[in-house]
């Protein structure tokens, strides 16, 4: 009898951690194209990824999350998809792609998708036989008439269905000789957008999201949310209204900056979308065991984002909050950065996920944007914030960004400025060149004898992956230790208190009645203090040092009182406490059911082996 109930608290425990695991997971965002080259093409790969999946799990990684995989001819760096349902050649086969599930499965992590639903690529047999109107297609994108215009001469000619501009410059609309309409293009011409007021395109979606929910993945993060639907034209007497100039200083017509974005950007229907994409993911409870997590990437302002959490009748997803990497930068503040964290967890609807998000592929890298100073500080943070925290590949070892020239830029934003000298300020390949694993040529990431799709940035000598490992005090070493302290009851339920002491001093602490607490440090200062946090009431006095930043004197495993911690210039430190009192005397009050269960089993099951 003993075996069978054990068996099942034990099944009943695992089943309950796969529901709740995307509340507290450590996310590592994967740009498969920089991450490892397995072939020795110069483009990284699936079983490149595959291969360094054990240092992801060793660094406490709970999922990854992949860029897009998906067969794209590559016009926006494979945001331009052709097949949702195929890999990209150079990326490998879908053979590659379920080894790689397999393998992070077996190391007991999750994999999450890049999902792509604002557009598709021209090259698709989507968009082909839309342009020759051959159902169901005919309608999947947004198709519109030319507009006759006399210009300043009396000339009769043809004009765009309206004065929309795409975000990479120039008219949204593309006259596409075929069907002898334009199409509208958010993104770049080679990339159509998606009709989501057709019934056809929304089942269609909805089964793409099953295609690869049927293989095993965990979830999506979807891109460009707030882009999915446009005014109405049928609410504009069959037009597409022109959207009002903005004003912005120096822009022109070209210039996506130059409109505002009325109808073209988080319109009401989108939530909608979202919130049935939550339906779709939600079968899976059942069928799969798991919670499939969605978050949204939407850069819309606060309370426009809050709405995809969802609504008193829907639920919806998690949407990136991208305070870090938008209201945070190298002159902060310790005030400024407890004000950003504060005003997401209060805004943030009561019972739902916080997410942390300190770099992508879009932005500048972290070491850039932060400064070098504030690397630890930054990855700390967003690694003892409760929810979600999102880590951009080479965050962990703090890469910077690197230099790619005119000639070797790859990012259609830059290429499409045609403009040699100030092409930098919109490239976003610097913050994707290749990952830095070691020393050698090619940063260890591509045995190419030929150029890799990027250049290496060049200070990947001194800040490597290997290198790192190989001395105690390092970035990654930090991080590590860090991550390894989420799975801490503090961490994963404990109340959240941010203070800060001064200009340069921000203390995070997390504490939970009858567990150990955490207390996160950060001097944001050229020059050392010593703080003295007794009007922390609540926080025991005795601490011990777990994770000690590369600028800081204390190190790892150093026990002091809270009256006195000193604290390193540009220093940040984890440390734990003693219990926090509070709690009843098991503490079992804060253990989930099947825990409890599972301990109780297991408390009986030893006792008979014994008796
Ligand atoms: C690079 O590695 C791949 C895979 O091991 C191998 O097939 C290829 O020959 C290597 N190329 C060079 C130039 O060493
Ligand atoms: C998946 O991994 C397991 C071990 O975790 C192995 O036994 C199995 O053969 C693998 N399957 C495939 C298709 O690779
Ligand atoms: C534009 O002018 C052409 C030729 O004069 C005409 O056939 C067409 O119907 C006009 N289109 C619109 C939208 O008025
Ligand atoms: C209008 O005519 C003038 C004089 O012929 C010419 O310079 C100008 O380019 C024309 N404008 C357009 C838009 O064709
Ligand atoms: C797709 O768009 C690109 C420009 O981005 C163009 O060069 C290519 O010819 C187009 N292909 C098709 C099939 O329309
Ligand atoms: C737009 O038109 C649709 C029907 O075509 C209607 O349901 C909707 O309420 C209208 N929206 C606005 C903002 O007028
Ligand atoms: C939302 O999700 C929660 C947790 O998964 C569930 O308990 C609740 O019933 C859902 N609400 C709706 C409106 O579907
Ligand atoms: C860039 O390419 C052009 C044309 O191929 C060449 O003339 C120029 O020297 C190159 N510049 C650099 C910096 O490599
Ligand atoms: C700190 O303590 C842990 C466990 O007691 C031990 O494994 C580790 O080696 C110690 N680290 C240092 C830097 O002393
Ligand atoms: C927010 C945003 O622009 N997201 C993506 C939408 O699609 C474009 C073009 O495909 C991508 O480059 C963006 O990253
Ligand atoms: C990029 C982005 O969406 N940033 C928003 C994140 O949240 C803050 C509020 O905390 C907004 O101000 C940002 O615009």
């Amino acid at each position: 009898m003993r075996l069978p109930i054990l068996l099942l608290a034990v099944a009943t425990a695992a089943a309950a951690s796969d529901l709740d695991w995307w509340k507290t997971a450590l996310v590592y965002q994967i740009y498969p194209r920089s991450f490892k080259d397995s072939n020795g093409d110069g483009t990284g790969d699936l079983n490149g990824i595959t291969e360094k999946l054990p240092y992801l799990q060793e660094t406490g990684i709970d999922a990854i999350w992949m860029s897009p995989i998906y067969r794209s001819p590559n016009y926006d760096s494979g945001y331009d998809i052709t097949d949702y349902r195929s890999i990209q050649e150079e990326y490998g086969t879908m053979e590659d792609f379920d080894r790689l599930l397999n393998v992070s499965r077996g190391l007991g992590m999750r994999v999450v998708l890049d999902f792509v639903p604002n557009h598709t690529g021209n090259e698709s047999e989507w968009f082909s036989k839309s342009t020759t109107r051959t159902s169901p297609y005919t309608d999947y994108y947004v198709w519109a008439d030319g507009l006759n215009a006399t210009d300043e001469n009396g000339t009769l000619y043809e004009k765009p269905p309206s004065n929309w501009v795409s975000t990479f410059r120039g008219s949204a609309w593309q006259y596409h000789q075929v069907r002898g309409q334009y199409y509208l293009h958010q993104f770049v011409i080679g990339q159509p957008d998606l009709n989501y007021r057709s019934d056809v395109v929304q089942e269609e979606m909805k089964n793409v999201l099953r295609f690869w929910l049927d293989k095993g993945v965990s979830g999506f993060r979807v891109d460009a949310i707030n882009r999915l639907y446009e005014a109405d034209p049928r609410n504009f007497s069959g037009l597409y209204p022109d959207e009002p100039l903005s004003g912005a200083e120096g822009a022109v017509p070209d210039d996506y900056e130059y409109l505002q974005h009325i109808y073209t950007e988080n319109l009401f229907e989108t939530y909608d979308v979202v919130y049935d994409w939550r339906d779709v993911l939600d079968e899976y409870i059942t069928s799969q065991g798991e919670y499939k997590i969605m978050m949204t990437e939407a850069y819309a302002d606060l309370q426009l984002m809050i709405r995809y959490y969802g609504t008193k009748t829907r639920n919806g997803s998690i949407p990136f909050n991208f305070s870090f990497l938008g209201d945070i930068n190298k002159d902060s503040t310790a005030w400024e950065i407890k004000t950003v964290i504060d005003k997401w967890m209060t805004y943030m609807p009561s019972g739902n996920v916080a997410n942390w998000v300190n770099g992508n592929h879009d932005q500048s890298r972290m070491a850039n944007r932060q400064g070098v100073d504030r690397v630890d500080a930054m990855n700390m943070l967003a690694l003892i914030l409760p929810g979600v925290a999102i880590t951009y590949q080479g965050e962990e070892i703090g890469m910077t960004d690197g230099y790619v020239s005119w000639n070797d830029t790859q990012d259609p934003q830059a290429c499409n400025t045609n403009d040699p000298v100030n092409y930098y300020k919109k490239s976003r390949d610097p913050n994707r060149t290749p990952y830095h694993w070691d020393g050698s040529a090619n940063a260890g990431f591509s045995n190419t004898t030929g150029a890799t799709w990027l250049p290496v940035a060049s200070n990947y000598q001194t800040v490597n992956l290997a290198a790192q490992m190989a001395t105690q005090k390092s970035h990654y070493h930090f991080y590590k230790d860090v991550a390894a302290q989420r799975k801490t009851p503090a961490l994963q339920e404990g109340d959240l208190d941010t203070r800060a002491l001064s200009e340069s001093l921000l203390v995070v602490t997390r504490l939970l009645p009858g567990e150990a607490g955490m207390l996160g440090v950060v001097n944001l200062a050229a020059e050392a203090q010593t703080i003295d946090l007794t009007s922390l009431k609540i926080l025991p006095s005795d601490l011990e040092v777990v994770a000690s930043g590369v600028n800081c004197a204390l190190e790892k495993n150093a026990t002091l009182t809270k009256s006195s911690i000193p604290v390193s210039a540009h220093c940040a430190l984890l440390f734990r406490s003693g219990i926090v009192g509070g709690g009843n005397a098991a503490g079992a009050h804060y253990l989930s059911l099947p825990l409890l269960v599972l301990l109780v089993v297991a408390t009986y099951s030893i006792t008979a082996c014994f008796s």
